[in-house]
């Protein structure tokens, strides 16, 4: 029996590998010395991702048997749990989305306490919760609401909120009560820790199926000479941050000491341009950049519930958080490079 324990290879479990978060993420892990990541997604990811991984599966977090064979064969020390259907696309399959986003991330916290019991450590569990979370209720509250704490405003509109924050819950449950009526409860198996990320802009890839999609559309849009109908108005105004800052964010909560830690949920920003801030940037950069504005009166009411900033003190006090780019960084040093030299050989 020992002797397949020792047999197992201990890694660190990306969970929607191929996703944007993801694949930044893998290439960032693969960078610092002692981490061998284990990547799961539906799809195999692309070549120079998987080549950075100990071992790719293709398979689906709901899919238990895949996941009790990950647990055989794997030692698994921390998880980062990014597969979830985003906002725009869970409105169109609600239910598909509960069962992907909460039903999933149930099979990954089950997997994390069943780990943690057989190597007796802790197994870090990083989940990337969202501004989702939020539901103001008008504009004017939006308005007066200002940087929006953790603790406030938390009654979402989309089924994709609803679950992120339902996922937060159970996470707290699984890190502080899990089966606390069992004669041996006490010391749980799961270290949970989850930001509300803002909407996040790469410069290497674009989102699928989300609600702040708008951002990185327009100036991807731009660079590639396509003109760009952006389906919320010039007013719309909620945070964003750059794609390294969000990497950098996740891999700084892993590594912050448990002790430090005031809660499990933190929130992060980086900066809140309005929609025609951010598309006067984009005709600033690219010449030629044909942005107009067609709202999509459905999608605005989602993004009208977000908030326009959220207070980030928790994050900025109990582990460090200070993103490296403001707006005007993020668009000359880290957007407009990539961006330009992404599209150059099309
Ligand atoms: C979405 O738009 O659904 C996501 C998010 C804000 O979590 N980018």
């Amino acid at each position: 029996m020992m002797g397949s324990v020792k047999a197992r290879k201990q890694v660190v479990l990306v969970t929607g590998a191929g996703g944007e978060v993801g694949n930044g993420l893998i290439h960032r892990l693969a960078k610092t010395e002692g981490y061998d990541i284990l990547a799961l997604d539906l799809k195999p990811l692309d070549e120079a991702t998987a080549a950075k991984c100990q071992a790719q599966i293709i398979g689906d977090i709901l899919d238990e048997r895949l996941l009790e064979r990950l647990v055989s064969e794997y030692e698994i020390h921390a998880i980062f749990h990014l597969a979830a259907l985003l906002s725009t696309r869970a409105e169109f399959t609600p239910e598909t989305a509960h069962e992907v986003n909460v039903k999933g991330t149930l099979n990954l916290l089950k997997l994390a306490v069943e780990q943690a019991r057989w190597h007796g450590q802790r197994v870090k569990f990083l989940f990337p919760s969202s501004i989702a979370v939020y539901g103001l209720t008008s504009l004017e509250e939006k308005e007066k609401a200002g940087a929006v704490a953790e603790g406030d405003w938390t009654q979402p509109t989309t089924m994709y909120g609803c679950n992120k924050l339902y996922c937060e819950h159970l996470g707290r449950y699984y890190a502080r009560h899990y089966r606390q009526l069992a004669v041996e409860s006490g010391q749980q198996g799961v270290d949970f820790r989850a930001i509300r990320f803002p909407g996040l802009i790469s410069a290497f890839t674009l989102p699928h199926g989300g609600t702040s999609d708008y951002a990185p559309e327009m100036i991807h849009a731009a660079a590639r000479s396509e003109p760009y109908a952006s389906f919320v108005r010039e007013d719309t105004r909620i945070p964003f941050m750059a794609m390294p800052d969000a990497i950098d964010a996740l891999l700084a909560l892993m590594e912050a000491p448990l002790d430090r830690l005031s809660n499990h949920v933190y929130n992060i920003t980086a900066f809140s341009p309005s929609a025609g801030e951010f598309a006067e940037l984009v005709r600033g950069a690219f010449d030629g950049a044909e942005i107009r504005f067609e709202p999509d009166v459905r999608r605005q009411a989602i993004v009208d519930t977000w908030p326009a900033r959220v207070d980030d003190s928790r994050a900025r006090n109990d582990w460090g958080f200070a993103p490296a780019y403001d707006l005007q960084r993020c668009f000359e040093e880290y957007l407009l490079p990539n961006i330009r030299q992404r599209y150059a050989d099309d």
